[in-house]
């Protein structure tokens, strides 16, 4: 059974990994066997980031990319394969969230999220895919969102992303599930990053909420996604496609604490 979670000589790429989620789920499929490969849009934050990998013992290739442009894309999945190797798993991680009230949002604030949180999963999956199918199959993880499920104040945008972002899932496993390519998602309920700082300022009521809201009573922890991205990163999950693993303890299910 521990060889179904193996993935010795596998080739990972995770998107927007060099800190936050996209780190621990990087540094968690490392110690699973994968070389991993990240991106960031910041050159400073890639070398921080090969900095952090290489303190856990991960010896990480980072890449300057905006997962925006589908050029940069291409040329980043070409100098992989050339240096690398064939990709084998893609996790689509990197992501923004804009919280403005939806009536004081400009359209370019709206295309902007929908820029980097749907239409990169898209571009950088399709950038990745040809060379899963002539290698006989892969593995995409697209990470998703309590938002992929519920709606929320000032997230108009990150929701409407992160629920196309699930039917993207769905629709690459419909489409090419037949070359032994799996994608599923990864919802995380809310976890602790710098993307939800401000959500858990001393204080703010937010902080509470959530925890009202979460049967664990707690916020999540980027260490709480390792396993499930190592189960659909690998051999354990060659039977399961177009699914969401909501990593949120419970949240979904739950329709919160009495106040
Ligand atoms: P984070 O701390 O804000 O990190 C996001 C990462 O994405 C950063 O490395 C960022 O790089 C990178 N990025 C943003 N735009 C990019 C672009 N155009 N090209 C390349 N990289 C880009 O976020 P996080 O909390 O780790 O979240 C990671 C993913 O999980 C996101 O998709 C988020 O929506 C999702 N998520 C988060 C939570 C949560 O509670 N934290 C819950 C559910 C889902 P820079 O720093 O250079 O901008
Ligand atoms: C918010 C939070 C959430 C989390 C996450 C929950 O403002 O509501 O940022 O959107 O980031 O997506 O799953």
């Amino acid at each position: 059974m521990e060889n179904k979670f193996c993935l010795n000589g596998k080739v990972a790429l995770v998107t927007g990994a060099s800190y936050g989620i996209g780190l621990a789920i990087a540094s968690a499929l490392a110690k699973a066997g994968a070389k991993i490969t990240f991106n960031d849009i910041n050159p400073e934050l890639v070398e921080k980031g090969v900095a952090a990998y290489r303190e856990a013992g991960i010896e990480a290739k980072g890449y300057v990319c905006d997962v925006t442009n589908e050029e940069q894309v291409n040329g980043m999945v070409a100098a992989i394969e050339q240096e690398v190797g064939v990709i084998d798993i893609l996790v689509n991680n990197a992501g923004i969230i804009k919280r403005i009230p939806m009536i004081e949002m400009t359209a370019a604030e709206f295309r902007q999220v929908i820029d980097v949180d749907l239409n990169a999963p898209f571009i950088v999956a399709k950038a990745v895919i040809p060379s899963m199918i002539k290698k006989g199959g892969g593995k995409i993880i697209n990470i998703c969102s309590m938002m992929s499920e519920l709606g929320r104040e000032t997230v108009s945008a990150y929701a409407a992303a992160k629920g196309g972002l699930k039917m993207l899932t769905r629709n690459i496993a419909s489409e090419y599930g037949e070359y032994n390519i799996q994608c599923n998602g990864i919802g995380p309920g809310y976890i602790a990053t710098p993307q939800t700082a401000p959500l858990r300022e001393p204080g703010h009521p937010f902080n509470s909420f959530i925890i009202a809201k979460t049967p664990a009573a707690r916020w999540g922890t980027t260490e709480d996604l390792e396993g499930p991205a190592v189960f659909l990163a690998s051999a354990a999950s060659d039977f399961v496609n177009g699914h969401v693993l909501y990593v949120d303890g419970g949240i979904l299910a739950y329709i919160g604490k009495q106040p």
